[in-house]
């Protein structure tokens, strides 16, 4: 993995479609500190946006037509506005069709016209580091300013999830295209996912001279099918049960007096244990940020991964292997980040012990017989914007 630091959206544009585009604009991929799989429970979160980025050049056409293509390969993928009606589309294009179908709908499609859009991304794909949301992002801020919407932000969030939910199938919540949308140079974004207020929170990684490395399993995961969906449902479930609108309304007293009289079975208890938990954490952690600094808040990232892998169950062996090794080399905490089942861990780590943890998690993978893993360090970043 290597940041951003060239154009090549804009060169890829040019081969394409022949001459300039209107603009460029980027929108980060994100690394979750901690809060998972709160957002749909209405909880909260504290995401920070990561200095890789998807970049899309775009130029307005004078007809319906919308073009798309990708420095990733394979051929441009075309389609008219008209058929942008909220259907699923398997491809990464989904990614910008499902943006404008949302778009569509929120302002009227009477304000689309046709685009051409060349895409490049250093967001590694598949890593749990949202480089959906990151694409997603970049398109919608684009748009907006290309057809004069004037949305906020918090708009454009809603957009993105929508095109998740619908035009990707994936049912996840708002953290990722808020991080994506409100990141902040060494910040992170506490969201209030039932209020959608997103508040920076300065990280003081750099002062305090720590690292957030960043090990990529490469085991893949897919929201739109399996694990994701089914751990959403139990969560919904739970609240059911409860009597309350979101796991966010209930806490551990109540939620134990449930599984005691029966109404909970014990997976779906320990599921609402860890979200009611989570919350907690995240709360905790944005209060120790602020009194204490970011040395304090390692134990935090240390339970909330205990209680992703025990109590929520959406961790995997490469994952435990990199929080391990992590920890084992000075890590102050580590954890899975992202929605789970592969994807990535993180650990915060003193400056010094970064390539001493690098060494370690890639020798536990080799000893585990696991594939190489992606291991790089990223820095809180900047959200959304117009880059030329
Ligand atoms: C994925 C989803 F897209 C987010 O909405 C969130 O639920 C996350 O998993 C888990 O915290 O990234």
């Amino acid at each position: 993995m290597t940041a951003t630091t060239d154009d090549e959206a804009t060169r890829l544009f040019t081969a394409q479609f022949g001459g300039e585009p209107d603009g460029v604009w980027s929108a980060p991929g994100r690394v979750n500190l901690i809060g998972e799989h709160t957002d749909y429970n209405d909880g909260f979160a504290l995401p920070f946006a990561i200095d890789y980025r998807a970049v899309v050049a775009v130029r307005l056409r004078d007809d319906d037509r919308v073009v798309v293509v990708s420095t990733a390969g394979g051929d441009p993928v075309e389609t008219s506005l008209d058929a942008l009606d909220g259907s699923r589309i398997s491809s990464w294009a989904a990614y910008v069709f499902g943006i404008v179908w949302a778009l569509g709908e929120d302002h009227g499609r009477d304000r689309l016209t046709g685009f051409e859009l060349a895409l490049h991304s250093d967001v590694p794909v598949g890593a749990g580091l949202s480089s959906s949301a990151s694409i997603e992002c970049a398109t919608a801020v684009a748009l907006d300013e290309l057809w004069s919407l004037g949305a906020e932000r918090a708009s454009l969030v809603l957009a993105g999830q929508r095109a998740e939910n619908t035009v990707v199938g994936a049912p996840t919540g708002i953290m990722d295209q808020t991080a994506s949308l409100f990141g902040e140079a060494d910040s992170a974004v506490f969201l209030d996912c039932r209020t959608q207020e997103a508040v920076p929170v300065g990280l003081g990684f750099a002062e305090a001279g720590l690292e957030v490395l960043v090990v990529d399993t490469r085991v893949s995961h897919d929201h739109a099918t399996g694990g994701y969906a089914s751990r959403r449902e139990s969560c919904e479930r739970a609240a059911r049960a409860l009597g309350v609108p979101a796991l966010r309304d209930a806490d551990l007293d109540d939620l134990q007096a449930a599984f005691t009289d029966g109404r909970l079975d014990e997976e779906t208890f320990r599921r609402a244990r860890h979200v009611i938990t989570e919350d907690e954490r995240v709360l905790e952690t944005v209060r120790t940020l602020r009194s204490a600094g970011p040395r304090a808040v390692g134990e935090l990232l240390d339970a909330s991964h205990a209680s992703m892998r025990d109590d929520f169950e959406i961790s995997v062996p490469e994952i435990d292997a990199a929080v391990a090794a992590m920890r084992a080399a000075g890590a102050l905490g580590a954890r899975l980040t992202g929605g789970g089942f592969g994807g990535s861990a993180i650990g915060l780590l003193p400056r010094e012990r970064v390539a001493e943890a690098t060494a370690a998690v890639r020798e536990a993978f080799a000893a585990a017989g696991f594939g190489e893993p992606g291991i790089t360090t990223v820095s809180p970043s900047p959200g959304a914007r117009r880059d030329g």
